[in-house]
Parts: structure tokens; sequence; C-alpha cells
């Protein structure tokens, strides 16, 4: 009975003896009972890396206590969850992030260090979480980080690929791609459900059958996999709360099994169990576009499939009635990547919960929200063969909502067959296929940019004719970051510099609190300790180039300006154009006198990213300026004036370090292109000083600084569309006269072969040569602007006073690119969703 019940809980707790304590001693004891017992390791002899798993242990433990406790909250209190649907998260490493976000980083210092080991050195042994790609991975990620710490009652949904983003390595100045097998050492900080598990169904076939007197469609699958959750705690900073990340992972089912044993074919049961858990097995590398691929399809169905029957079976456990779905549960689609969700939640209320398709309808417009991250037209498309036989119920109820939408549409805009075959979410033609833009914005009730700018866009291009149609579905979310990676983690000198002289630490909550280091501004106390922690920064990661990077022994100068341009590679971002005015910069070096060269502001210029594995022109882009740093760096007339470094596989925890240590960042997409950026905000809240073109969210970062406190260049949107015209209209090679000569200069060093690979570098340089319509993201009419920006750089750091102050202007007006900001939009405006805090 219920008192037998309570007498053994009261005895289990007494076991317990209540939570696990903080104090050093007792995360000491833990440590060394991981190390014994976990880990396996002797509690005499453990290395580094067994110190890492041992501490990660005692870290999860505490974890999952909050983890607990704020799930038994949230059953107990039944707020609206929002269910955050997204096919990448880059977390990067989680031992100093959960650290600091429960508080007890001094305490494990402590306790590590009398064991005999340093925190950091501890911390470096973690490998990345690298589950996406770029920016749109990294943004959920930190938005995770935000949810949490604001108390939303939220949920992260993804995939466990067992392959996160390749590694890259490079060989002769050459991207190659290796495997990232991140589970190899095993991941203490998930936790693997067993027994929660769910069925997903692929291929077969549709069937109507008669129900009460109904005709109703059954969807008769062909094959079925299970879904294994794997729960990662996020834990929110200043708060117990600890919401959950699940991904789910590939495994054979075991119906699956059974139908091979009864075909007697053993060999072939188990070859199959392999053909499920590839499912999950790997990241798309492309950080765009990828078209009809099945794997592609199969993933996001399984991972949209998975997550529903969990969100469902959670919402059923609560309620019984689905009138009530939009007020309990918000469906966040993270771009078009999830949107395949929503013809399985009709599918399921339509087939499974007999609902009537109207009243399913009526339910689903009210549940979606949908983020697009992009700037281009020409989004995801899904083929309909594909669908037809990969889920052949789906691309009904995709045709019957396309039908549904058309007739509506009709009745608003009359028969104008052009407008209504551009709305559709069926596209026609040589491969019919599935706009899952289309789709996403038709069902959703809010469609977000990321950017003022990119919403901008979005109203007047990209989805001209849906904001037409749904003008109040369309709102801005401008993108931000967690200050408690980006600097609290990664910067922890200029935590505590901000936390001096701000007289507090509640900025880590409440960035717009920045706003303070303003009434220090001419301080010259305050301006020595700055440019104090930006020196050790700069230390920190020559020591790393120097250790790391270079086989020719490179050496760098701490007085030299830190300048930096990290970030996936392509040609719309414009590598090459830094790479062009590195090439110049090493002209004018050549040619200037003794005199003129003591004068020169000396640079390390500093090049990272990683190129999609099938993008040539980015491959060739990174072997580009891996010559053209052999060139530089071996040219002792140079010395110290100008280095270039190429830093190889750049992902979380190398940012981490990167963009504390820089002084300048380069961010040079084509304005119209970027649709927000996050990596300018990074360095923003580092004290880094930004050159960039008006593009994306560098707008908003200038209304907030203001444009003298950094280094604006090119063309502005409405000027590109002009220049664009222009270029094509030119179609006779363009007469040398009109080529900027410093421009041209450059180039033809490269097409002659002046850094070798002559042949290699001739179809790069054609992408930017004058005429036949190339040169699309125009950097011959951006370049000389380029050119001043960069003289103003140099000129600004000679003045370091000036410098340092606009160091501390782009920090101090870094609060508005907080995702805490961006999260509590989202939540008032378009989840609806309510803070629900955990007691302590
Ligand atoms: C990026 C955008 O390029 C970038 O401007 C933005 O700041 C970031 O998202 C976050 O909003 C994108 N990443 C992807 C990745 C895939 C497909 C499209 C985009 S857009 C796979």
């Amino acid at each position: 009975g219920l008192g037998e019940h309570r007498a053994k809980a009261e005895r289990m707790y007494s076991l317990m003896d209540g939570f696990l304590k903080n104090d050093p001693i007792s995360l000491q004891k833990d440590i060394l009972h991981h190390v014994e017992y976990t880990v396996a390791r002797s509690r005499f002899s453990f290395d580094d890396f067994e110190a890492y798993q041992a501490l990660a242990h005692t870290v999860r433990d505490r974890l999952i206590e909050r983890w607990h406790d704020t799930h038994i909250y949230f059953k107990r209190t039944k707020p609206k969850r929002l269910y955050f649907l997204s096919l990448e998260f880059l977390m990067g490493r989680s031992l100093s992030n959960s650290v600091i976000n429960l508080g007890i980083e001094d305490q494990c210092a402590e306790a590590l260090n009398q064991l005999g080991f340093e925190f950091e050195v501890v911390a470096e042994q973690e490998g990345d979480a690298a589950l996406g790609n770029g920016g749109l991975a990294r943004l959920s990620a930190c938005q995770m980080d935000s949810l949490a710490t604001l108390d939303y009652p939220a949920w992260g949904y993804g995939l466990r690929y067992e392959y996160g983003l390749f590694r890259q390595i490079i060989v002769d100045g050459f991207q190659h791609e290796k495997p990232d097998y991140w589970l190899n050492f095993g991941n203490p900080w998930e936790i693997e459900r067993i027994h929660v598990t769910y069925e997903v169904k692929f291929y077969g076939t549709v069937e109507e059958v008669e129900m009460n007197g109904e005709k109703q469609k059954v969807w008769i699958p062909g094959e079925t996999v299970e879904a294994v959750a794997y729960d990662n705690p996020i834990p929110g900073y200043g708060t117990r709360n600890t919401i959950n990340l699940r991904l789910w992972a590939a495994k054979p089912s075991s119906k699956f099994d059974l139908e091979a044993y009864n075909t007697g074919d053993y060999i072939n049961s188990v070859v199959n169990r392999q053909k499920a858990e590839t499912i999950s097995n790997v990241l798309y590398p492309d950080d765009r576009s990828h078209q009809g691929k099945e794997l592609r399809l199969k993933q996001q169905y399984f991972f949209v499939s998975a997550s529903l029957q969990d969100i469902m079976r959670r919402f059923k456990e609560e309620h019984t009635n689905f009138d009530e779905l939009p007020e309990k549960v918000a469906l966040h689609l993270n771009d078009t990547h999830p949107s395949l969700s929503i013809a399985e939640v009709m599918r399921m209320l339509v087939d499974e919960e007999h609902l009537g398709w109207h009243k399913a309808w009526d339910i689903v417009c009210k549940i979606f929200s949908f983020t697009t991250h992009t700037m281009v037209t020409d989004g995801e498309k899904i083929p309909v063969d594909l669908l037809e036989s990969l889920l052949p119920r789906h691309l009904e109820i995709l045709y019957e909502i396309n039908f549904n939408f058309l007739e509506e549409l009709k009745k608003r805009i009359g028969l104008d067959y052009s407008r209504l075959a551009l709305l559709s979410i069926v596209e026609e033609g040589a491969m019919k296929s599935i706009r899952m833009a289309n789709l996403a914005i038709v069902c959703s009730h809010t469609v977000n940019g990321v950017s003022k700018l990119h919403l901008e866009r979005l109203k007047t291009k990209t989805f001209k004719d849906f904001y037409g149609l749904y003008p109040e579905k369309f709102q801005c979310k401008t993108n931000g970051v967690t200050q408690r990676r980006w600097i609290v983690v990664s910067n922890p000198g200029l935590r505590d510099l901000i936390s001096k002289w701000l007289g507090t630490e509640a900025w880590i909550r409440d960035a717009d609190l920045l706003s303070g280091l303003r009434d220090h501004l001419d301080n010259a106390d305050f301006h020595l300790e700055w440019k104090m922690v930006k020196k050790v920064n700069k230390m920190r990661l020559a020591e790393y180039i120097e250790a790391f990077l270079t086989l020719s022994l490179l050496q760098v100068s701490l007085d030299a300006m830190f300048d930096v341009q990290v970030k996936r590679i392509h040609e719309y971002k414009r590598q090459l154009l830094n790479i062009f005015g590195i090439i110049h910069r090493y002209n004018c070096l050549k040619n200037m006198d003794k005199d003129s060269r003591r004068k020169v502001v000396p640079r390390v210029c500093i090049i990272g990213g990683k190129a999609a594995p099938g993008y040539e022109i980015a491959k060739k882009i990174i072997k580009l300026c891996h010559a053209v740093a052999e060139k530089i760096n071996n040219d002792t007339d140079i010395g110290d004036l100008l280095k270039v470094v190429f830093i190889p596989d750049y992902n979380v925890s190398v940012a981490e370090l990167v963009i504390p240590g820089a002084d300048l960042s380069q961010h040079l997409s084509t304005a119209g292109n970027e649709a927000s950026g996050t990596g300018n905000m990074k360095f923003l809240m580092n004290g880094c000083l930004l050159l960039a073109t008006a593009d994306g969210s560098t707008v908003e970062i200038i209304e907030e600084i203001g444009e003298d406190n950094l280094f604006l260049f090119g063309a502005k949107v409405h000027e590109v569309e002009k220049r664009r015209q222009k270029r094509l209209s030119n179609l006779a090679p363009l007469q040398p006269a009109k080529v900027p000569l410093h421009f041209a200069r450059v180039l033809r060093m490269v097409r002659d072969g002046y850094f070798g690979h002559k042949d290699y570098f001739k179809s790069l340089c054609e992408t930017v040569e004058f005429g036949f319509g190339n040169d699309y993201y125009l950097l011959t009419s951006d370049f000389g602007s380029y050119l001043e920006a960069q003289a103003a750089a140099d000129k600004a750091f000679v003045n370091q006073d000036k410098w340092t102050r606009m160091s501390i202007l782009s920090v101090a007006g870094s609060g508005r690119f907080s995702s805490d900001r961006t999260i509590q939009d989202y939540a008032e405006s378009t989840w609806k969703i309510n803070p629900c805090r955990c007691p302590l």
C-alpha cells in the first residue's frame, strides 16, 4: 500500500544521504570513485584524460539530479512546452560549460588541484560534439543554453550522428576529410534510454479500408527501424533548471529480425541490422543545399517520426482532448529540415487519432512555427519520386494540403496561374518536387527571419508572394549567442575584468548590463587591464599557432594585429577577397623603402574554416591560402610585418581559443547574402573590432555601437543589385582600363603562377575574372573600398587609446546579441510559453 511505498522511499533517501555535495572534498571523493569504478583505473595512477572522464562523470551525476527534478517539476505543473526540432546541434565541449552553469568551477578546480591536476588541462582532453555544420547548428546550441537559463519548459530534439562533421586535415595545403568518430572514447554527457524507443516505418503501400462506415487510408509500411533515445542534460546558469536535448539513434527493430529469421536467412538478418544503423550514422557535411538523397530524407523522417511519437505520448499522458494541443505544445522548425513534421502530425491526427482532416488541419496550423536561415530562393526540395517510394502516405497528405491551399488561394487571388505555380507547395517540371519552405510557410503561424535585413529580403524578394498573403506571419528574431560560452567559458580574463568593473556578475544572466562598461570608457586603469586581458589571450593563441601549426617554426609577434577570418569556406563569404587583400599588402611591403616599413602595422592574418567535401572552388580557396602563406612567411624581406596562418579543423573549441585572441575580425559576405552571421557577435563580445560589409546582423551591430566603432566597407544591398545588372550587361570581356589596377595585378599574380599551381588555380581565378557574367559576388567592385577599410584599421591600431575605446564600446554594445534576448522574444511572441522555474 501507500504506507509501504512511503517507507521504502524514505529508506532510499536515507541511504542516498540527500543530494550530492559540491564542496571540494566531496567532489574529490566522487572523482576518485569514478576513477576506480567507472573508468576502472587505479586511484593512484591516472592521466589527464582519465581525470577528465572521472570529473565528467562526477559532473554528470550532478546534472542528472537537476535534470530529474526539472522533469518532475514540469510533469507536475504541466506547462505549455516548446519542442525545438533541429537536424543539427553544435554543442562543442561540455565540461567547462556545465561546471560554470552549475556554479562549481572553483570547487572542481580545487578538487583537481589537490589530486595534482589542472582544470584547464583536464578540460582540454574533451573532444567536440560536432553534430552540425556551422552557424545554424551553433545557434541551436546557444539557444538551448538560453532556454535552460531562462527556465523555459523546452525540449530539444535531434539526431545522434555517430560521425559528426568531418575533421579537416591539411596535406600540402589541400583539405582532406577524416571521419569524426566522436563516440570512440564514450560520451559521459549522454544518458542512454534503452527503454525509450519507437518504431519508425518506411516504404510500403497505402490502402483504403472501411472503418465505421467511412473510408479510411492506412499505410502498410515495408520496413521498420527502431529509434532509441539518448538524453543530453542542458543546465541553465543561475537556476536549478536542467532541460533535455533528446537525440535519436537508429537500431534494427526486433520485428525486422523476425522476418529474416522466418525466411531462415541468418546471415542477411545480421547484415540488415547494420543497414538500419546507417540512418543515424553520419551528418551531411554541406552547409546548404543537399538535394535528392534518399538517406538524407530517411534521416529527416526518422528524426521527425521518433520525436513526434515521443511528444504525442507525453501529451496524451497529460491530456485527453486534442483541442488542447495548441495550448500545450509548440513545435519549432529550425529551417526546413524538419518540416516533414507537418505531414507527420497530420497523418497521426487523421489516420491514427481519426480526428478528421479539417479539425486536424486547424490544430496543425496553430502549433508550428518556422525559422528560415538563408537568403536564397532556391531552398530545400524533395523529389516526389523519392517520397512516393519512401513515404507514400505522406506524399498523399502533402498533395491534399497543397490542393486545399491552392483552392483557398484561388478564392483570394483568382486564376492567376503563374502566381499559383510560384506559391504551390508542389513544383511541377522535369523533376517534380515538394518545396519544403512553401510547406513550412503555409502551415506555420509564424515565419521568422534571423536579422532585420534578412526579414526585409524575405518580405520583398524570397517570399514576396507569401508575404502578400500572410503579412502577419513574418517576424524578425535577430540571432544571438550565449555570453556563458562566448565570454565566461572562453575568455575567463575578460569575465573577471567585466565583473570587477561592473561590480557584479549579473551580466552573465542579463547581457544588457554590459552597457555599464561605458561608464569607465576613459579610465586609464581600466584601459590598462583591458589591454592586458587581450594580450594574455593573444599569447595563448600565438602559442597554439607556434606549437601545433607550422613545421617551419613560425613565430608570430604579439605586437602585430591579429586579424582573423574564421567560418565555413564559401564563395559568398569571400575569403578570396581577404587573400587578395593579403597579396596586395605583400606587394605594397615589397615596394616600400626601409623608412616607410618602420611605420607599418605588423599583421598576423589568420584564416580558418572547412569546405564542403564536394565544393571544389572552396577547396581551391584553402589551397590558395596555403600557397600564399608559404610564399610570404618564407620571404625574409618581410619578417614580422606580415604572417599568414591557416588554422586547420576550425570547430567550436578552436573558436573558443581564436576569438578571444583576435584584434580584428573579418565578415566579408557580399551584402544580401549572409542571413545573419553569428561569428561577428562572438568577436564583438570579446572586444575584437569588426571589418565588415553591411550584411545580415552586422547592420544591427552598427545600430548598437555606431559606424565609427567598426570598419565598414563595400556595396550596400541596394547597390549590389545594380552592380550585378551592370556586370551581366557587360558581355564582352572588360577593357583592362575598367578593372581596378590593384585587383588586376593580384589576380594576374595568382593566374600566372606566382604562388605556384598555375593550372589548379585557373578555375578559381575565372570565378572573379571580368566578363561572361563572372564575379557574381562582386570582389572586383568592392576591392577598393575593402583596402580603404583595411587602411583605416591600420591607422586606428596605431592609436592604441582609440583602439581600446572602440574595443570597450564593442563589448558594451553587445548586449542585444545575447541569445537570451532572442529566446525571450521567441517565447513571448511566437511560442507563447512561460518560464517554469524548478524550486531549489
Ligand atoms: C546559417 C546562415 O548562413 C547564417 O547567416 C546564419 O547566421 C546562421 O545560419 C544562423 O541563423 C545557415 N546555416 C545553414 C545550414 C544548412 C542549411 C542552410 C543554412 S543557413 C544545413
